[in-house]
């Protein structure tokens, strides 16, 4: 099919042209029909773009890229892609890991970006009501302005959409303080596979009447229906953040330096990171090492600096520390910008290691477990592959561990995943064997479907499964993800 320009004599092809039926251009079509034709894309790049999210695993190939304005008209799109039996796939900021948003078999992909708007704070009910579309930073300077916080935070959160923060209950670097996305929101607007829009909880704080479906749908990775509002909860600033760096002198250290520091001061974060992260951001993102110590380990620390006194009792914990040959060297934030800058060591190790196209993984463990977590991973990885850069760091005071395997530079990317993925049943079963999980919070996705049984029990992915056909009984939202195909 080739579209003629005003003169006959000049071929116009345009992106469908190459790869697109009939059918799928009369769906395209009707599509325009249903939005307006200027919210309608089925331009290459922005194909290629809203076609997947930071996973860089998968060739994106979406049939086109629409752009509701209102969450009814969200709906209409769902309620003609079950008409046409076409499938949907929900797109935020598209920061994901797992592969959550990933459009590669020609579905519709329903961007959010234009549901953005960021409603005053009700500072009585200490709420913000927002769309899916508004940007976590965006929201996070709205509460600041009235003098509150919205509390989850990580290295995307310039980028990345409260939508997608909440459709995969997204974690970061606050969880040991704040807990994930889930305890932050009090209200949502969702449009199921059906194509109702259901108000769950409308910002209530008290409200028990039966089964909370709002907490079904946070961490469905858009399987049930697609997140369009949200009512979200603030609360105080914390006072006067402060950020300790210390080298460890091993793994078992950074548990024991935990304990003693959180048995006398309650932590904002406690984060951990190993020295070939460090020389990573030091040499490729140009940020300066912390002291001249090079140790096997860092960890982050952050807490609230309420007067003298707490410094004093972080002081005193420190040395305690050293005494013990658990700290080998610190450093500790005197201002706002000496923090920002330590916080960068550990917020930019994910940022600067995609030039290795790294094999990712973001496992748990009861905290108490971690050690026990990290050996036996990193002997499964290192028996394979003896001679492969491991880059370990993560939220280890909530039991999070990510495990980067960085590709060697001369080995082909579909070579790299494939020996990847032959580590991948053992590593599973070392976390199964642990009671942990495969996925602590970057969500299922399509990377971590084909191992959810490892975490989860075949009666609960098929009660997951009949939950999915109550909401989503054509199988159009977002196929693929959590679940593998039956
Ligand atoms: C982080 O904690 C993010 O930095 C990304 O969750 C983790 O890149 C990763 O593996
Ligand atoms: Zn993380």
């Amino acid at each position: 099919m080739s579209a003629r320009g005003a003169d006959d004599n000049i071929t116009v092809l345009t992106a469908m042209e190459f790869n697109v039926s009939q059918p799928s251009i009369d769906v395209i079509n009707a599509l325009k029909s249903v939005l307006s034709e200027n919210q309608v894309s089925t331009e290459a790049s922005i194909l290629e773009s809203y076609g997947q999210d930071w996973t860089r695993f998968t060739q994106p190939a979406p049939l086109a890229v629409v752009f509701p304005r209102t969450t009814d008209e969200v709906a209409d799109v769902v309620k003609f892609a079950r008409a046409q039996d076409v499938a949907l796939v929900p797109s935020g900021g598209r920061t994901g890991l797992s592969g959550g948003a990933v459009a590669a078999n020609g579905e519709i992909v329903v961007s959010l970006d234009k549901l953005n708007t960021i409603h005053p704070v009700n500072n009585i009910d200490r709420t913000i009501r927002v769309g899916a579309g508004a940007i976590t930073q965006t929201i996070q300077e709205a509460a600041d302005e009235a003098g509150l916080f919205y509390p989850v935070d990580f290295a995307s959160s310039g980028s990345s959409q409260i939508g997608g923060n909440i459709a995969t209950n997204a974690g970061g670097i606050n969880v040991i303080r704040y807990g994930m996305t889930r305890e932050w929101v009090a209200g949502l607007t969702v449009v199921t596979g059906t194509g109702e829009v259901l108000e769950l909880n409308r910002g209530l704080m008290k409200n028990n009447t039966g089964l909370d479906f709002r907490h079904l749908f946070i961490g469905s990775e858009g399987v049930l229906g697609f997140i369009t509002e949200a009512t979200l909860k603030l609360c105080s600033p914390p006072k006067d953040p402060t950020v300790l760096v210390l080298g460890l002198a091993d793994m078992d250290a950074i548990m024991q330096v935990l304990q003693r520091i959180q048995a006398t001061t309650p932590l904002l974060a406690y984060e951990f990171f190993s020295e070939l992260a460090v020389s990573k951001v030091v040499e490729h993102a140009g940020v300066a090492r912390p002291f001249e110590t090079q140790t096997p380990f860092y960890a982050l620390i952050e807490f609230e600096r309420d007067g003298e006194e707490t410094e004093t009792v972080v002081f005193e914990a420190v040395e305690a520390c050293m005494e013990e040959g658990w700290v080998l060297d610190a450093v500790m934030s005197q201002s706002v910008a000496q923090a920002k800058a330590l916080w960068r060591l550990r917020e930019d190790i994910s940022e600067t290691i995609t030039r290795w196209t790294p094999y990712k993984n973001d496992i748990s463990s009861t905290v108490s477990k971690v050690p026990q977590l990290l050996s036996a991973v990193d002997e499964v990885v290192h028996d394979h592959y003896p001679d492969w850069e491991v880059c370990w760091y993560g939220h280890i005071g909530d039991g999070n561990l990510h495990l980067n395997i960085l590709k060697p530079d001369d080995l082909d990317i579909s070579d790299f995943k494939a020996r990847c993925g032959e580590v991948s049943i053992d590593i599973f079963k070392a976390i199964q064997a642990l009671g942990g999980s495969v996925s602590a919070e970057h969500g299922v996705g399509t990377l971590k479907a084909p191992y959810l049984e490892y975490t989860r029990t075949e009666s609960e992915i098929a009660s997951m499964r009949a939950i999915k056909a109550i909401f989503d009984p054509d199988g159009i939202m977002n196929p693929g993800k959590i679940f593998t195909a039956d």
